[in-house]
């Protein structure tokens, strides 16, 4: 939208307008409205974070400052493979983490000696922001800086004195490298941390210390227009969960004064607040794995298609702009399966914003206050004009009509932001044979709402407001067909040994085979749960009748169920790890060896056995060496299997291992030595693989 340059001439008009007829009929601003800087930034809605820095090559989240600028060592930097990667997944700008709470700066900074100055990196000349910022403008990218206020490697951290320097850094950032689009303030601010060797814990006032004033001020002088990212803003604020999901009701203004950083209420974030005294629009963070920073342990938890465009939807989908992390790799690279994932998502967007069926349609509209604000300008492609019903007329409708009956199964809709977010609340009907039915309803628009809905047949649409602030200004709608996501079915086995196949997308088919051969829709067709109880390779397709295209083809090996499995030696809460669900976890915290001893009910043909670490974000008691012993009786145990679970730190897949089949009902598995030598022995399940 080129809302910026051309409002200006717009407001003239309208107000040119008022004075002629005598009255006013040109739209009344409401409450607070987004400034010029804000406007620019509701209109990139998609743009990368990248974590990379110190942590990336020791392996953590959040580092403590003590570590030795000599460790940031990426051996194939390349910001161009970042920009590209992000231009390719249609992404607007890059905001890099210059400086993490670990303090060290990717820039040569004159105000610390913790920076890529005294790297091992191109021999303490490189300077990753110049690299990224000069990358970005290459590739028609923004570019903005994470500046982390915490700073745990600073001795004066705490004091006046590192304010002054927290204050250099940002100057720093503001006047050598370009334009800068946005600056992100992390909420997270004091605690423990090495602080130039003191190694303490060091508390600040949120709300005073970092003297805001001062570094907003400094952000306003070089870069005007620039927006800033906090908690609270001060212009654009952050969702209120690393998820990247913003409310179903969100509004763009919020009780800045209330919020500050690190503010306990901070669940608030995703809604926005009705009544709010500020146009602070929110921003919606995650990262496209677990964590923010690179680790090899989650290279196989890259996000996949449906949860990334579940993301997508309900962030920008929902009045927010999404700001997807990219963890940089120790190389310096965005990861191969990172790049993937953001095409395949890239590929399925522009499938589903193909083609906008909205533009062929004849609109009306319940009421008009003037010729200028006719129905029609919704499906214009002007983002400048906009639908307004006359003065007083909140509860208004506006109709499309299609030459034929259509297809349909996303509707987006764009309110007029630049007089205030007004809609409180809508219902979308479609004229079915005749008969308007309800599709769906909504709350919030705002700059832009998204909704997805299953495809229905209708003549018409009718958006109905139904509740707003005033009379509503709508800027644009547009409707979609978008073709369902072929994603591979999940497969899962219960303990019970009930079969579960599913699909992202109603509507598809699903076929399964349990010979090991290819599914084809000739195949079986899954329609409710099996149980199995031997060992059984189950392949499942999905398949789109509509289209006659099929998914990828996902594979499960079932076993026997784990229904009468007892664990014989340890407390109750440890059978979490026969329930085969993979999201619970048990631990056990003690000097290892450790044994757990397992009755599986009755004798089998065991032939091998499974181990899943936990898979959550910070895994405990990931098992590197282990024993396996099975028995008879329970009395008389012979060892099947010992070794290691090979590189299962950095990748904490599902284990296998085989061994000759032996008749059992007892086993033992032995933790010998957790990956990272704790004490705790972990897991997410444990299995066996019968004959
Ligand atoms: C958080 C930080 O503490 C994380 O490390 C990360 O940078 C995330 C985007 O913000 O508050």
């Amino acid at each position: 939208m080129d809302l910026i340059k051309n409002s200006c001439l717009f407001l003239i008009i309208i107000s040119f307008l008022a004075c002629e007829s005598g009255e006013k009929i040109g739209p009344e601003t409401l409450g607070p409205v987004p400034s010029e800087r804000q406007l620019a930034w509701h209109d990139l809605e998609y743009y990368a974070f990248v974590h990379f820095n110190m942590n990336t090559f020791t392996d953590m989240e959040w580092g403590e400052g003590g570590e030795s600028p000599e460790t940031f060592n990426p051996t194939e930097l390349d910001t161009r493979q970042w920009a590209k990667t992000a231009k390719d997944a249609g992404m607007k700008a890059i905001i890099l983490t210059a400086k993490h709470h670990d303090g060290f700066c990717l820039w040569p900074t004159e105000t610390t000696e913790h920076s890529v100055k005294n790297s091992s990196w191109k021999n303490g000349e490189g300077d990753v922001v110049k690299e990224l910022a000069e990358a970005c403008e290459e590739y028609g990218l923004k570019f903005g800086v994470y500046l982390s206020p915490w700073d745990r490697n600073h001795s004066e951290y705490g004091r006046e004195e590192y304010v002054e320097v927290f204050h250099k850094q940002l100057e720093e950032l503001m006047t050598n490298y370009g334009p800068i689009f946005e600056v992100w303030f992390d909420g997270a601010n004091g605690g423990t941390g090495y602080y130039g060797g003191a190694n303490e814990e060091r508390k600040i006032d949120n709300k005073t210390y970092y003297q805001w004033d001062k570094a907003i001020s400094i952000i306003r002088k070089h870069q005007p227009e620039a927006v800033i990212f906090g908690d609270g803003g001060p212009d654009v604020r952050w969702v209120g969960n690393e998820e990247g999901i913003a409310g179903k009701t969100n509004w763009s203004i919020i009780r800045k004064d209330e919020v500050y950083p690190g503010w306990p209420k901070y669940k608030e974030l995703q809604f926005g607040h009705e009544d709010g005294t500020h146009w602070v629009p929110a921003e919606a963070d995650v990262s496209i794995r677990p964590g923010w920073y690179y680790h090899p342990r989650e290279d196989h938890q890259v996000k996949s298609l449906s949860h990334l465009l579940d993301i997508y939807y309900k962030s920008v989908g929902r009045n927010a702009s999404l700001l997807l992390n990219l963890p940089v790799d120790t190389r310096g690279l965005v990861h191969e399966k990172d790049a993937e994932q953001l095409i395949k998502l890239r590929e399925q967007l522009d499938k589903d914003f193909a083609n906008n069926l909205a533009s062929e349609t004849g609109s009306t509209a319940s009421s008009v206050a003037a010729s200028e604000y006719k129905a029609s300008n919704v499906i214009d492609g002007d983002d400048n004009t906009f639908w307004m019903p006359e003065k007083g007329a909140v509860k208004s409708t506006l109709k499309l009509e299609f030459n034929e009956p259509t297809v349909i199964n996303r509707f987006l809709v764009q309110e007029y932001i630049l007089m205030g977010q007004r809609v409180k609340s809508f219902v979308l009907e479609g004229k079915v044979d005749e008969t308007w039915q309800e599709i769906i309803t909504g709350t919030t628009i705002g700059y832009k709402r998204i909704l997805r809905f299953d495809a229905i047949e209708v003549s018409a649409l009718r958006l109905k407001i139904k509740d707003a602030k005033a009379r509503p200004l709508i800027s644009n709608i547009e409707v979609y067909h978008a073709p369902l996501v072929m994603e591979a079915p999940g497969i899962s086995q219960d303990k019970e040994g009930n079969i579960g196949i599913s699909s992202y997308e109603n509507g598809l088919k699903l076929f399964y085979t349990l010979d090991g051969t290819e599914p084809t829709k000739d195949s079986e067709e899954f329609s409710k749960s099996f149980i199995i109880d031997k060992p059984t390779v189950v392949k499942a397709v999905a398949y789109n009748p509509k289209t006659d295209n099929f998914s990828d083809i996902s594979n499960f090996r079932a076993d026997i169920p784990k229904k009468a499995w007892k664990i014989i030696n340890e407390e109750k809460a440890a059978e979490k790890i026969i329930d085969a669900d993979k999201n619970s976890v048990w631990t056990k915290q003690a000097k290892l060896p450790q044994e757990i001893v397992v009755d599986l009910g009755k004798a089998y043909n065991v032939k091998g056995f499974t181990y899943l670490p936990q898979q959550n974000r910070w895994p405990e008691g990931v098992i590197a060496n282990y024993e396996f012993w099975l028995s008879e009786n329970g009395e008389n145990w012979r060892k099947v299997s010992q070794g290691e679970f090979s590189n299962i730190k950095n990748n904490p897949i599902e284990q296998r291992i085989n061994f000759n089949t032996t008749e059992a009902r007892y086993f033992k598995f032995i933790g010998k030595r957790s990956a990272d030598d704790s004490e705790v022995m972990g897991f997410a399940e444990i299995g066996v693989i019968t004959d």
